[in-house]
């Protein structure tokens, strides 16, 4: 049964492997989760690594309505990334999928797993660029300008 509850926000990125097909996968595999659906999905967009190196990533962001706890929400996001292969050899590094949770309803989280909304969210153009796509009263217009310089292509 879906019982919607919280609106909450996650950032999907991947630059390793076919990233296209890992991000388009995932939010299908988001909305399976239990009592969870994605409610709105922003374009993929093509993004140069911002503080990391390797291939151009993937971007994107979805909307979803969720009765689960945000701890089990973010069990559910790492399952999937490493379903998807996903290795940490290093901070930053290239990888097969990403699944970032941006916002959690209004709710304000900080524990040793999880820093909700997230820390670094407003200093990328990756997120920020989608995220104005699908809730644009999420995104001060300052803060998509101070991102300005990051490149970021909707494809
Ligand atoms: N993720 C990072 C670090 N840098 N750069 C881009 N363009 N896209 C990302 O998803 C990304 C990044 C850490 O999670
Ligand atoms: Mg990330
Ligand atoms: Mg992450």
């Amino acid at each position: 049964m879906k019982n919607p509850g919280i609106t909450a926000y996650v950032a999907l990125g991947a630059n390793l492997g076919d990233a296209r097909r890992a991000v388009l996968e995932a939010m299908d595999a988001i909305h399976d989760f239990p009592a969870t659906r994605v409610t709105r999905r922003s374009s993929l967009y093509r993004s140069a690594p911002v503080d990391a190196t390797g291939p151009d990533y993937l971007n994107a962001v979805i909307e979803l309505q969720t009765a689960l706890p945000a701890p089990m929400l973010l069990d559910a996001l790492q399952a999937l990334e490493r379903a998807a292969g996903r290795e940490r050899p290093w901070r930053n590094a290239p990888r097969t999928l990403d699944l970032d949770l941006l916002r959690y309803g209004d709710g304000r989280i900080d524990s040793p797993r999880l820093t909700v909304p997230h820390p670094r969210m407003n200093e990328r153009a990756f997120v920020l660029v989608p995220l104005a796509e699908i809730a644009p009263r999420l995104v001060a217009p300052a803060d998509l300008a101070a991102v300005g310089d990051q490149a970021i292509a909707r494809i």
